[in-house]
């Protein structure tokens, strides 16, 4: 039995560990699940949330960064998670992570009734994004070096996940993150898993 990833139709966090085993060539079967009603995933991740792995041998991974990290360990292809620059790796990989949450956050704060929604909030994240896009933005030239490492890989999908949710508006602002991802979204890898 291969890899089981459960996983929904626009879970950045999901994509980001689809993205890593299609890269490293690991065999997966995804499983696209509606997570508010998966009652059976609860005790194989009482989070209840995607993405949840249950390996080959019938162990359960969550969170993403622990999937992508275990894919990465038994990969024999090569490595997302080099030792070489790791903190800097690992640094900008949270960055990254930090953007898909806050637009995860705001976009179920957008959606919330009117009366229950705060304008506060989606502000804070709104400018939370725009600082993480602008420090990206100075740190492109280090993206443009990466390949196709990990932090590569969550700054791709989470400017993909800001265009899908958000706006695209910050390609304007970011000329040299803007100008990184053309190339590297065209990646069979993040064609194949875009949400539409
Ligand atoms: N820290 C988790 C976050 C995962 C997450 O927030 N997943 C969302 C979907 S994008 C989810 O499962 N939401 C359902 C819920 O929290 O009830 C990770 O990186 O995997």
């Amino acid at each position: 039995m291969p890899h089981v990833l459960y996983n929904g139709p626009t879970s950045p966090f999901g994509r980001m560990t689809r993205v890593v085993g299609l890269e490293l060539g690991i065999p997966v079967e995804e499983r696209q699940i509606d997570v508010y009603t998966a009652e059976f995933l609860d005790p194989l991740n009482p989070l209840r949330q995607i993405p949840t792995l249950e390996t080959e041998s019938g162990e359960v991974l969550y969170d993403s960064r622990v999937i992508c990290r275990w894919f990465d360990s038994i990969s024999d292809h090569r490595k997302m998670i080099p030792t070489e620059q790791q903190w800097e790796v690992e640094r900008r990989w949270a960055l990254a992570i930090g953007v898909m949450e806050a637009g995860l956050l705001r976009r179920m704060e957008v959606v919330r009734p009117e009366g229950e929604k705060s304008a506060t909030q989606i502000a804070k994240l709104e400018v939370r994004i725009g600082r993480a896009l602008d420090r990206l933005e100075q740190e492109a030239p280090a993206l443009r070096d990466a390949g196709v490492r990990m932090d590569a890989v969550a700054t791709a999908v989470a400017l993909e996940y800001t265009d899908f949710r958000f706006t695209r508006d910050w390609r304007s602002r970011c000329p040299s993150l803007d100008a990184w991802l053309a190339p590297f979204s065209a990646r069979p890898s993040l064609v194949q898993t875009r949400p539409h």
